[in-house]
């Protein structure tokens, strides 16, 4: 089939780069021009293991095609942002979505299939099945006639980690939400072509609701890891020994706290359950609100640190999201390094490999970007934001006599000098 992917984005790029190699002819939809011109050269805009090489390759076959404009084909697959929206509510905003059915709506013909991937609150699919019907009263849509419908519409989730996408792409298992067992079967017949992994049929909604339960269910478990160290912290205790310890119970499994949950699905999605469900959702909140706020306790700790040493020089080792990646969006890491930076200012050192400069809100604060290598000779006090390997790698003897605050536990074997855990002060 014809395939059109409408975003090239984070998930949308892999997804038409992996269509394409399977044998389809894709054509990738994008409002950018930028983005359009980038893709049709062969290169790419994003930063992901292998895709560079993939999309290259799939170019130059011409299987892969980039547009602003639509074109008609057999299967459309949207993947496109769902952001909240500007009201400081947490509601989330599908009028992405929404485009890019408007899109889709005129390009429909008989027999097409309309797959949504897009994390969308539930309903989103039948919203979006109501606003094409209402656009295409030529056509009959899923669930809204007894005959059989001229399109079929599914919602299947992707599930993939920054950092291993095209390898989860085809490998793990999906989820395909029909509107309808007939558009489930549909969108399942196109899934097999290019993945490997089990794909289980169900209907829209539940899949919908499944992608949102995948992360806040993560969110809650890292929120109890963070108030575990919290909790720690207080008694004196450290935490990452107790998680070792009780991880040894067999039915136990505790994840590791960090300065907080960043990218943008954990710390996003849960509240589009909430948004759903206002009254029914306290745990769900609470996890988030235990996460927003073991950033703020890093800050403290971290500040309260560099002041126990006034003449010290500080570096805030990584501003990623998370380890060995260079996404830097949504940073607990880059929030916290930012706020150590403007309340120290020349005396803060930022180390992160991954970037070429300093984000836009260290410009003024005399922070510097340097190389691990410099920092360890130079700064007496690091606070680890990030678990990037090279750091991890770092033996004591190049730590010993540093006052060290690290909130992700790379470095178990650091001597403890004072303070609560999670302050790891080297004798
Ligand atoms: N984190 C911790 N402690 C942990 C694990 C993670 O503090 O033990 C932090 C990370 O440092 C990071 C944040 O959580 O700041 C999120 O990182 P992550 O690796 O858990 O997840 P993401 O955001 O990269 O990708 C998630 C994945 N979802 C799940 O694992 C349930 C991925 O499978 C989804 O496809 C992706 O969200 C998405 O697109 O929704």
């Amino acid at each position: 089939p014809q395939v059109c992917v409408v975003g090239l984005g984070y998930i949308g790029l892999p997804t038409a780069a992996i269509i394409a190699r399977s044998g389809c002819p894709v054509l990738g939809l994008d409002v950018s021009q930028h983005v359009v011109d980038t893709i049709n050269r062969g290169d790419i805009h994003i930063e992901e293991v292998d895709l560079h090489g993939l999309v290259h390759g799939v170019v130059q076959r011409g299987l892969l095609r980039a547009s602003t404009r639509i074109e008609p084909a057999d299967v459309f697959v949207i993947a496109v942002p769902t952001p909240f929206a500007k009201d400081g509510h947490h509601t989330p905003d599908v009028s992405y979505v929404m485009a890019a059915a408007t899109e889709v709506a005129a390009a429909l013909k008989v027999g097409d299939v309309v797959i949504l991937e897009s994390t969308s609150p539930v309903g989103t699919t039948e919203e979006m099945r109501d606003l094409m019907a209402r656009l295409r009263p030529d056509l009959k849509f899923p669930g809204q006639t007894r005959e059989t419908p001229d399109v079929s519409i599914a919602y299947c989730p992707e599930r993939v980690l920054p950092g291993r996408i095209l390898e989860e792409l085809t490998n793990n298992d999906r989820s395909i939400g029909g509107i309808t067992p007939r558009c489930a079967r549909k969108a399942l017949a196109f899934y097999k072509r290019f993945v490997r992994g089990a794909c289980i049929t169900t209907d829209a909604r539940s899949a919908e609701m499944t992608k949102l339960v995948e992360n806040a269910y993560r969110d809650v478990n890292i929120a109890f890891a963070n108030e575990l160290s919290m909790i720690s912290d207080r008694m004196g205790l450290d935490v990452w020994e107790v998680i070792r310890l009780a991880n040894r119970h067999p039915r136990v499994n505790i994840l590791q706290p960090g300065p907080g949950v960043g990218g943008h699905c954990i710390a996003v999605d849960p509240w589009f359950i909430v948004h759903g469900a206002p009254d029914d959702t306290p745990l769900i909140r609470a996890a988030r609100s235990v996460n927003d706020g073991k950033m703020h306790h890093v800050i403290d700790h971290a500040v309260a640190l560099v002041e126990a040493h006034p003449d010290a020089k500080i570096a805030c080792l990584g501003l990623a999201f998370k380890a060995n990646i260079d996404d830097f969006r949504e940073s607990p890491a880059r929030f916290v390094a930012a706020r150590i930076a403007r309340r120290f200012g020349e005396r803060v050192h930022i180390v992160e490999p991954y970037a070429a400069e300093l984000p836009i809100e260290f410009t003024d604060t005399g922070a510097k970007l340097i190389d691990i290598d410099t920092a360890l000779e130079t700064c007496d006090v690091l606070i680890v934001l990030v678990d990037h390997d090279v750091f991890r790698v770092v033996p004591l003897a190049e730590r010993q006599g540093k006052a060290v605050y690290d909130t992700r536990g790379i470095w178990p074997d650091q001597p403890v000098e004072a303070v609560a855990t999670g302050l790891r002060l080297a004798s």
